[in-house]
């Protein structure tokens, strides 16, 4: 089992509407491991460097409003192909093309409220999680379920 981490984070629609719970859930109960969790307003400059490579496009500045408008659920989550295990339970950026059974599929309508964000890469992950976290935040701790997740 390797650990690799990614970054979510439930959007400020997500919150809004009462789904933190059950998207939490889905990635708890696929196996992967929380490592960090905090409750936040994004600041404006945070998103802009969170969102940096969208500078420019015709969506950026209601993107930078949308995920600044609100409190969001900022997590890390660790597993074998966790980067990759994510962006399958979140399903495709448009939710209305996502499969039912993802989170974006299962609960939203329009691409500019698609309820959650995952890191793309495990290049983008390092670089997203030391953007909302520090060091200290990441938890490491042996989780005895692992023993009956991972052969
Ligand atoms: P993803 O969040 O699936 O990684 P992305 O990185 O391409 O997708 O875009 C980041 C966010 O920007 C996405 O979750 C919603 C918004 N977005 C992307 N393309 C958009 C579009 N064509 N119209 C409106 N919002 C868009
Ligand atoms: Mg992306």
């Amino acid at each position: 089992m390797s650990a690799e981490r990614t970054y979510l984070m439930v959007k400020p629609d997500g919150v809004q509407r009462g789904l933190c719970g059950e998207i939490v859930s889905r990635f708890e109960k696929k196996g992967l491991k929380l490592v960090a969790v905090k409750f936040t307003v994004i600041p404006k400059a945070t998103a802009e460097n969170h969102y940096g490579e969208h500078k420019g496009k015709k969506f950026y500045d209601s993107l930078i409003s949308y995920i600044t408008s609100g409190p969001v659920l900022a997590m890390v989550w660790e597993g074998d192909g966790a980067v990759a295990v994510c962006r399958n339970i979140m399903g495709k950026t448009n939710p209305q093309e996502s499969a039912p059974g993802t989170i974006r599929g299962d609960f939203g309508m329009v691409t500019g409220m698609n309820l959650i964000h995952g890191s793309d890469s495990v290049e983008s992950a390092a670089r997203e999680i030391s953007i909302f976290f520090r060091p200290e935040e990441l938890m490491t701790y042996d989780r005895s379920a692992d023993a009956w997740i991972y052969e």
